[in-house]
């Protein structure tokens, strides 16, 4: 295991002090005398083995068998040094003036570890890394002390480091008083020291470099080689970041794309210059899904990379800026109407470390206060919340919460405290707060169990909008309704769909009138669950034998079989580019270069943002100088898939024609240029050609563009599925766009995504009047709230499949508005157009 402790052997070692010398024997009987050569060789013969074997056994001993072998500990710490102006040439660690004050660090430091018996001992030596301003007369020194300890020994000066600062003294050190003051050089004021993180002094990292930032003017870090190449191998970066005093350092990451295992690669963030444990606000590796962005408590902040060896991914993007310091705004103060929110310090960005915010709700004097946290991340849960934590009326909560969690007060006035310790930051929270009458908590509303109010209407609906469920308890289920095995009320036409509304999953019990002992097939018809991989096909399109382990019968072909180039029938589910030849031409494993996120193994209604490079088939089409109008998906270098109804003439503007139109691949944000952007112009339109303006069936088009575009981490096609590609319902889906937000709202600025599940034709059809064709795919959120919205037309619906691979399931095509409750998505079903594809564009 690697303990991070770099092997040293010291050269003055415990063990010499063990070595006995034997007395010499008389000199004059060594002399060698020519009668007795023979005798001496073989004294000397022996004399060399014993002394060989001596040896050995010493190394044995020394390397393997001695516990107190010393090795180096590295730990680092902060020194904050008062009546000392800083200067600009401290942050030139090659000026005299650095090397000056480091000098006096450093001794300061030999004099503090001297006063400590352990320390002293085996203390080697002290460098300084930075210098900052600590606001005032006073300037922060960050320094490196390394020790040379025996195993055991090594507890002892991990509890004697941890002595330097204890809080008795930190609290007389607030109060003024210096702390150790050998040769009246230098004013401390407080010294922190730990040991450093063992993966940051590994000794297969290579290459060890800081860079220096200021942070004023704003600007963007970046891993090195991104986004055009992966990180280096084996590196320990460090990026410095100063703003300047009474400022804070603003870091917002619009990309992070690392290996997932954070032993091998990871950046870590520090609330200092140094990076010292107890000031580590995050760490991330892999492939975070929620928005990364983060403040620091003072005016420095540290950005660490360390790689290992192995598996390089595209790094990392992050914009830099200074914020003022003071308590941030909405950070407490006196809310005294009967409905409002607030929010921690900087949401949705995470709340810095070291904050303490209180907040005073005072509502009329009849009522009493109810308080809902619509989203509340505040660092780890633990019984006592003793780190971060929000404090309401003397409860601590803490941890992240699912759903909403309610606190009511039994007076009118509600006190709230946020406060955040020195290390790991959180997304934080967002509260709602409002009076009620405690006679009557939820005037005109259903209470549910967890005091939320909810409108009466959604009481019985087959929704849990209580987020307990309460709303769905106790109902009688009406005519349009079934009843689950548990109780609840769900509406007919969820039965069967391939998602376990009921939350028991008696609403997919049964499906196809199969008993629980028969298997139902795909296309219809039950068989025995015995018959179930028997290596024998007895659904009549083969599906009884398409899950298992190994297809055995290939032989039989139906509608729902993939159709190999040579003729032959698979009738495994979706055989095509899952990296397994099925074919015995391997033609479903011939044009996979697609839908795969090129380093990744791994608007919108309702959405959130995108990571960059996280869907590189997602294209932006804009037309007659209006900008972004409709979505495409990329198919290969040349060709993109879209909606035909984005390409129809609306009054003077001709988007049916070609020159009208401009492709953005690579695009992320539309108002900003983007350096992986690249444009192309629309050569040729291909619409279909029974695309009903009025039904939208058949609401598909393809464009040709006029050259090819490099393929990179920005710009990759999504796989094709073949025309008996299966997408269950029920299945996740993402759609992403840069369209509406909400329904009748305005465009996205940074490219949306939603997550949404596949429903099922008939369910949708009777949701949708009778509206949705076999051309048509339905997807969404039935509850409401996730949607793609106008300007998402012609853009993905994309479905990860088993092998990881993204498949173009559907086009962006109609909807009943956006997000409404029990009106799905429309989509144009690309399995039924695959055919066409092939036969117009040739992918
Ligand atoms: C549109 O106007 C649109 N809710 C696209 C999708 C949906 C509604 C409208 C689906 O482009």
């Amino acid at each position: 295991m690697d303990t991070g402790e770099k092997f040293c052997p010291r050269q003055d070692l415990d063990l010499d002090t063990t070595l006995q010398f034997l007395p010499a024997p008389n000199a004059k009987k060594l002399e060698k005398k020519p009668g007795h050569r023979r005798l001496w060789m073989g004294v000397g013969f022996v004399l060399a083995a014993v002394a060989l074997s001596l040896l050995t056994g010493l190394l044995v001993w020394r390397f393997h068998l001695r516990s107190d072998v010393a090795v180096t500990r590295v730990y680092v710490g902060s020194m904050e040094i008062v009546k000392q102006r800083f200067l600009p040439a401290y942050e030139d660690s090659s000026s005299i003036q650095f090397s000056k004050l480091s000098s006096l660090v450093s001794q300061q430091l030999q004099a503090i570890y001297s006063k400590n018996a352990v320390l002293l001992k085996y203390f080697t030596r002290s460098s300084v890394d930075a210098f900052s301003d600590g606001g005032g007369d006073s300037v922060m020194a960050y320094y490196q002390s390394e020790f040379d300890i025996p195993a055991p020994q090594q507890a002892s000066v991990d509890a004697a480091i941890k002595s330097l600062q204890t809080p008795a003294q930190s609290q007389q050190s607030r109060q003024g008083r210096v702390l150790v003051k050998p040769d009246d050089s230098l004013n401390i004021n407080s010294v922190v020291t730990r040991a450093i993180d063992p993966r940051m002094t590994s000794s297969s990292l290579l290459v060890k470099k800081s860079f220096n930032v200021h942070v004023q003017e704003g600007g963007i870090i970046q891993s090195p080689g991104f986004p055009d190449s992966s990180y280096p191998s084996s590196v320990y970066l460090q990026w410095r970041m100063r703003a300047d005093p009474a400022h804070r350092v603003r870091l917002d990451f619009d990309t992070l794309i690392l290996e997932d295992n954070c032993q091998n690669d990871f950046v870590k963030i520090y609330d200092s210059l140094a990076p010292i444990e107890h000031a580590a606000i995050t760490e991330h590796c892999g492939f975070p899904h929620h928005s990364l962005s983060f403040v620091s408590s003072g005016n420095v902040m540290l950005l660490t990379l360390v790689t290992n060896k192995e598996k390089n991914f595209p790094g990392f993007r992050a914009n830099y800026s200074q914020v003022s310091r003071g308590p941030p705004a909405g950070c407490g103060g006196t809310l005294s109407s009967d409905v409002g929110f607030f929010s921690s310090p900087f949401f949705p960005s995470s709340y810095p470390p070291r904050t303490t915010c209180v907040w005073n709700i005072q509502v009329s004097n009849d009522k009493l206060v109810k308080l809902e946290f619509r989203k509340f991340y505040v660092g780890n849960d633990s019984s006592d919340c003793s780190r971060d934590y929000v404090e309401v009326n003397g409860q601590r909560l803490c941890g992240a919460k699912a759903g909403s969690t309610v606190v009511a007060s039994r007076s009118n006035v509600m006190t709230v405290k946020f406060n955040s310790d020195s290390s790991y930051v959180d997304r934080g929270f967002v509260a709602d707060f409002e009076a009620f009458v405690p006679s009557d908590p939820c005037p005109g509303r259903f209470r549910c169990n967890n005091e939320l109010c909810v409108d009466l209407s959604l009481r019985c609906d087959g929704m849990d909008d209580c987020k307990d469920a309460s709303d769905e308890d106790d109902c009688t289920c009406e005519a349009s309704h079934m009843r689950c095995e548990n109780g609840r009320c769900k509406a007919k036409f969820w039965a069967c769909d391939g998602v376990d509304d009921c939350g028991d999953n008696s609403d997919e019990s049964n499906c196809g009138a199969c008993t629980s002992s028969e298997f139902r097939c795909r296309n219809g018809p039950c068989v025995p669950s015995a018959m179930v991989c028997d290596r024998k096909e007895d659904c009549t399109d083969g599906s009884d034998e398409s899950k298992c382990e190994k297809s055995a019968a290939m032989t039989v072909c139906s509608d729902l079989s993939f159709r190999c180039r040579d003729g032959g029938c698979v009738n495994k589910v979706n055989p095509e580019c899952d990296d397994e030849e099925d074919c015995k031409d391997a033609s479903d494993e011939e044009s996979c270069q697609c839908g795969l996120r090129p380093y990744r193994s791994s608007r919108i209604v309702g959405g959130q943002v995108s990571q960059e490079g996280e869907w590189p088939w997602q294209v932006s089409l804009h037309a007659g100088g209006k900008g972004h109008v409709c979505g495409a998906s990329l198919l290969s270098h040349r060709w993109l898939l879209t909606a035909a109804h984005c390409v129809q003439d609306k009054g003077p503007t001709r988007y049916s024609q070609a020159d009208q139109w401009e492709a953005f691949l690579g695009q992320h944000t539309q108002s900003s240029a983007n350096k992986w952007t690249v444009r192309r112009k629309v050569r040729r339109i291909v619409v279909h050609r029974h695309f009903d303006p009025v039904t939208f069936d058949n609401d598909v088009a393809l464009m040709e563009l006029d050259s090819d575009v490099p393929l990179n981490q920005h710009i990759w096609p999504i796989c094709l599925p073949s025309p008996t590609h299966h997408f269950p319902s029920g299945r996740q889906a993402w759609i992403t766009g840069w369209g509406a937000t909400r329904e009748g709202g305005v465009a996205a600025s940074v490219l949306q995504k939603a997550e949404v599940r596949i429903i099922n034709s008939s369910v949708c059809n009777s949701l949708m009047k009778n509206e949705v064709t076999d051309g048509m795919l339905c997807a969404g959120v039935l509850k409401g709230g996730v949607d793609a919205c106008q300007g998402d037309s012609g853009g993905p619906l994309s479905v990860t499949s088993q092998s990881g691979r993204v498949f173009l399931a559907g086009v962006v095509s109609w909807g009943d508005g956006c997000a409404r409750r029990n009106k799905p998505g429309v989509y144009t079903r690309v399995t039924k157009y695959r055919n066409w594809i092939k036969e117009h564009s040739g992918v």
